[in-house]
C-alpha cells in the first residue's frame, strides 16, 4: 500500500500499520467519538477493472470468472458492525454504489457523484492505462461534489501480475504524482493492490474507507 501525504510525499506502508495509526488518531480525541450511521461510498474506473467483483467479495459472494457488465448503477446495503473495526459496540449503514465503468454510461453515472463521503477508484494492474484514468475519475467526481470525498484509489487483479515491485510501481508512483500536481486534493490518497481471485486487501480496503471517514468527523 502506497501513502501519498499532505507533503506530496510517496510512503510505502502495511496496511496494518496505516489502519492502527488511524485507530490511534481517531481515539486520542478525548471526546466522545462521533460516527455517520449512514455512509455513501462510491466504486467507480473504468469498464472491466473488477469493481462488482471488489463489492460482490467484501460481501462474501465467491469469485465468478464471467464478466457481467454493470448496467448503469447497481447499490447494495450492508449493516456494519463497528466492534472488530473501532471497538465501538455501534453499527452503521454502508451504501454501496457500484457504478458502469463502459463508456456508453459516462454520462449516467456522473449523478450519482453527488453527496459521496468516501470514493474508492479502481484501475486493473493488468491494464495500466486504467490505472492512469483513475484520475479523470477523481477529477470528475471531486468536481460533481460539494462534500469533501476521500480517495482509495484500488490496484486490482494483483494475481494477474507478476509481482507489484519493480517497474509497475515505479509506473504508479508516476501516476500518483500526477494525480497530486493536476488535482486539489488535501486529503491523503492511498493506493492498495488488491486481488478479487485470491481475496487479498479486499475488506481492508472498505474498512480504511470506513476509518477514514470517522477520523475526518473526528479531528
Ligand atoms: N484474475 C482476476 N480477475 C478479476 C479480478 N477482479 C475481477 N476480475 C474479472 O474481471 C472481469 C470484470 O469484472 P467486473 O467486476 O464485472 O468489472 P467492473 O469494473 O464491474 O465492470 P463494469 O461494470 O463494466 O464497469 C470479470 O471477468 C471478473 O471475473 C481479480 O482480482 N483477478
Ligand atoms: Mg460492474
Amino acid at each position: 500500500m502506497l501513502i501519498v501525504d499532505e507533503n506530496n510525499t510517496i510512503i510505502e506502508t502495511p496496511i496494518k500499520e496505516y489502519k492502527n495509526s488511524i485507530r490511534k488518531r481517531i481515539e486520542n480525541t478525548n471526546k466522545r467519538i462521533k460516527i455517520r450511521k449512514n455512509l455513501k461510498i462510491i466504486i467507480a474506473g473504468e469498464g472491466a477493472v473488477g469493481k462488482t467483483t471488489l463489492i460482490q467479495r467484501y460481501l462474501g459472494r465467491p469469485f465468478r470468472a464471467q464478466y457481467l457488465i454493470t448496467l448503469g448503477v447497481q447499490t447494495s446495503g450492508v449493516e456494519i458492525n463497528l466492534e472488530s473495526i473501532i471497538g465501538l459496540s455501534e453499527s452503521i449503514d454502508l451504501q454501496l454504489w457500484d457504478l458502469a465503468g463502459q463508456q456508453q454510461y459516462r454520462d449516467v453515472v456522473k449523478q450519482f457523484f453527488i453527496g459521496t463521503d468516501e470514493a474508492i477508484v479502481v484501475g486493473d494492474l493488468s491494464r495500466i492505462s486504467t490505472v492512469e484514468k483513475v484520475i479523470d475519475w477523481i477529477d470528475q467526481i471531486n468536481k460533481q461534489n460539494m462534500k469533501t470525498t476521500r480517495f482509495i484509489i484500488v490496484g486490482s487483479k494483483l494475481d494477474l501480475i507478476t509481482g507489484f515491485e519493480g517497474s509497475l510501481e515505479v509506473k504508479i508512483r508516476e501516476i500518483l504524482f500526477k494525480l497530486k500536481d493536476q488535482l486539489n486534493i488535501n486529503e491523503e490518497i492511498i493506493f492498495i493492490e488488491t486481488s478479487s481471485l485470491d481475496n487479498r486487501n479486499i475488506t481492508e480496503v472498505f474498512e480504511l474507507a470506513i476509518l477514514r471517514n470517522i477520523l475526518s468527523l473526528n479531528r
